[in-house]
């Protein structure tokens, strides 16, 4: 099996965040907040976090800070709480939650919930399962999961589930490995899994595994890296990770690493599928499969908050290493 090609991946990391004007930077300028988690998450589980300026990159977060306490893509854009996500995540990262007035930020997030317990994204209200996954994650992160309705939070989860044990993104939607990521995720922050069907539900997660070995995200898909996150994260919140190959699903990933470029210089990065061209998201969940999959060198991820295990510890349980 080929080796993780860590400090390649670290260089293509950091050689992203420098880059401003590339064609790739532009098409990724609304979401940048979302590709500071990824990337600084991924130098994180590499053990390579103080490898950036920590004051550089608070600053630059709360500068994408909104007045209502959201978070914009980046700054000057409008908040959603997808960014605001990202933001208190990267923030979470370097230990510095507290330069935010985590009430503001709380009360913009809580501000989504709608009367049946859901969530909308921002104040448009597209309405979705990622955005209740998200103010519940959030919310835990900054302690004030009191200022929603949990109850009905978790009500309106259970009523995006599926007969085939999947949820979907609005009830009666497709289950899609995603979305079962955010409302396992969000039911497992509540303390909510007993309202799974495990068995169900782990049956449909390890049928994702294709022979090659990768995971795609529903039927008849192709296997993408990025469902090496999503399922894995789901089998191991109920419990049903070994159901699937897990040695299998490493090789997988391994082979989606990009070591060298079109002109054959020395990359590093990792895409979709092998032989693919490679982008800080599948980097980061490639990186982040590996880590659930415990292997050697990588930190260990918490499959609900989708950070660092040493970061929950700190932040949910206190716990100070
Ligand atoms: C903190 C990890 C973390 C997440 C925040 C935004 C979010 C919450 C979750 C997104 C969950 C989701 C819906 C992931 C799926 C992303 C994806 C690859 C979608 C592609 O869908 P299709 O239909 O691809 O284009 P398939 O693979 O079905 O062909």
């Amino acid at each position: 099996m080929a080796e993780l090609a860590a400090r390649k991946h670290v260089q293509f990391i950091l050689s992203k965040a420098k880059e401003k004007d590339s064609y790739e930077s532009v098409l990724m300028e609304h979401i940048r907040l979302n590709g500071a988690y990824w990337g600084l998450t991924t130098l994180d589980l590499l053990g390579k976090l103080d490898t950036v300026d920590v004051n550089e990159v608070v600053s630059e977060v709360l500068q994408c800070q909104h007045e209502s306490g959201g978070f914009g893509g980046n700054i000057g854009h409008d908040p959603h709480i997808l960014y605001t996500l990202s933001a208190v995540q990267v923030l979470a990262l370097f230990d510095k939650v507290d330069v935010l007035d985590t009430e503001k930020v709380a009360n913009y997030v809580a501000g989504l919930q709608n009367e049946d317990g859901s969530f909308s994204g921002d104040m448009w209200g597209e309405v979705d399962t990622r955005f209740s996954y998200i103010a519940i994650c959030c919310l835990a992160l900054l302690h004030h999961l009191d200022k929603i309705n949990v109850e009905k939070a978790v009500y309106y989860i259970l009523s995006c589930k599926n007969h085939d044990g999947g949820f979907g993104c609005t009830p009666g939607g497709e289950s899609h490995a995603g979305q079962i990521f955010c409302c396992v995720g969000a039911l497992a922050i509540t303390g909510s899994l007993h309202c799974i069907d495990k068995d169900l539900l782990g049956w449909w997660l390890c049928e994702r595994q294709v022979k090659a070995g990768g995971l795609n995200g529903r039927p008849e898909k192709l296997p993408d890296v990025c469902y090496s996150w999503w399922v894995l994260s789901s089998l191991i919140m109920i419990d049903r990770v070994h159901w699937i190959n897990k040695e299998k699903l490493a090789k997988f990933i391994l082979d989606c690493q990009v070591l060298h470029n079109l002109f054959d210089i020395e990359n590093g990065g990792i895409s979709d599928r092998p032989d693919d061209a490679c982008d800080a998201y599948h980097t980061y969940f490639g990186v982040a499969g590996l880590s659930l999959l415990e292997y050697p060198g990588v930190k260990p991820i918490d499959p609900a908050y989708a950070l660092p295990v040493d970061v929950v510890n700190r932040i949910i349980l206190g716990i100070k290493e």
